[in-house]
């Protein structure tokens, strides 16, 4: 089996723009992955993390203990976590409260992730989700006019970060036709004892499996979709990536990552984007159709904003 193909953001040749090399390119069509090594910078990967550690610490007071599991839908029910479309809200690991809802671990190693506006909406995190570089991945992986629709930062704690799902992203984020692509950037080194990702390459062409959706009684619910295509686990391939490696995702590649029963951390940020130029679904359980919300910013049109 082929390891995923790892690659470097190049400038072109005129040293203008940066660009992903055409067997990059080829690789994340082939595969519906591909891995970006030394995308950001030490400093950068330390001042993203600085700035969620104190975002958890101003947030976690003001949150119900709010547990994310992918093996259930509790947090769909929750008004909490829906609140969190388009704002900042903390999740906490389900093995880190007791019956009650008390911690059982410090509030530094409660947390499973923040979620899921803070690209806009935090100015360290805005800064770091924007700019050329951005642009180019996303060019490169063909999508050419992005939209930031979500953002994580997952913490995968020591000891008792829980196991993420076998899934794909385009169940959670819907478009006709399908645009979704999940930028998964390493602020540790990731390996497979403190849960890396693993991915299925090349399953994404089978299509998508189940769908999150708003039904007509405003509940967010998964539905099967059919025919329900079958993954064939032994692709399995697990992209263990050094700090500041950005791996990214088709919205259809499947991809999970396992408990992290190390000592150690593994702290990732997460990005989602869909292409302007597609029709977002109504039911989608993110929208950004309030009079308050801001509409969803692109890689550089922020930037440019802000630079005037
Ligand atoms: O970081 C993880 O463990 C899982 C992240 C994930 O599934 C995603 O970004 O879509």
């Amino acid at each position: 089996m082929k390891p995923v193909h790892r690659t470097h953001l190049r400038r072109s040749n005129n040293a203008l723009r940066w660009g992903l090399d055409t067997e990059a390119q080829a690789a994340y069509q082939q595969d519906g992955v591909l891995i970006v090594e030394d995308f950001l910078d030490a400093q950068a990967c330390a001042e993203l993390r600085a700035q969620a550690e104190r975002l958890v610490e101003v947030l976690a007071p003001q949150s119900p203990a709010t547990v994310f599991s992918t093996r259930d839908q509790r947090h769909a029910r929750d008004a909490y976590f829906e609140s969190t479309a388009a704002g900042m809200g903390v999740f906490f690991e389900e093995e880190a409260l007791d019956a009650q809802g008390q911690l059982k671990v410090p509030l530094s190693r409660a947390v499973n992730k923040l979620g899921h506006a803070m690209h806009d909406l935090d100015p360290v995190f805005q800064r770091h989700s924007h700019g050329p570089r951005w642009q180019a991945v996303a060019e490169g992986v063909g999508l050419a006019d992005p939209l930031l629709v979500q953002s994580m930062y997952i913490f995968k704690q020591p000891g008792i970060g829980g196991e993420v799902n076998c899934h794909q992203d385009a169940t959670f984020l819907s478009t006709q036709p399908q645009s979704v692509v999940g930028f998964w950037l390493a602020i540790e080194d990731a390996h497979q004892g403190n849960g890396c990702l693993g991915g299925l390459p090349g399953e994404h062409a089978k299509g998508l499996k189940e769908l999150f959706r708003r039904d007509p009684d405003g509940v967010l619910r998964l539905h099967p979709i059919h025919p329900r295509p079958e993954w064939d686990m032994q692709r399995l391939q697990w992209l263990a990536v050094p700090r500041g490696s950005l791996i990214v995702f088709h919205g259809l590649f499947p991809h999970l990552s396992l408990a992290n029963r190390l000592a150690q951390s593994r702290h990732a940020y997460t990005l989602h984007a869909v292409s302007a130029g597609t029709t977002y679904a109504k039911d989608n359980w993110i929208q950004r159709d309030g009079p308050q919300n801001a509409p969803f910013s692109g890689f550089i049109d922020l930037e440019s904003a802000t630079r005037g």
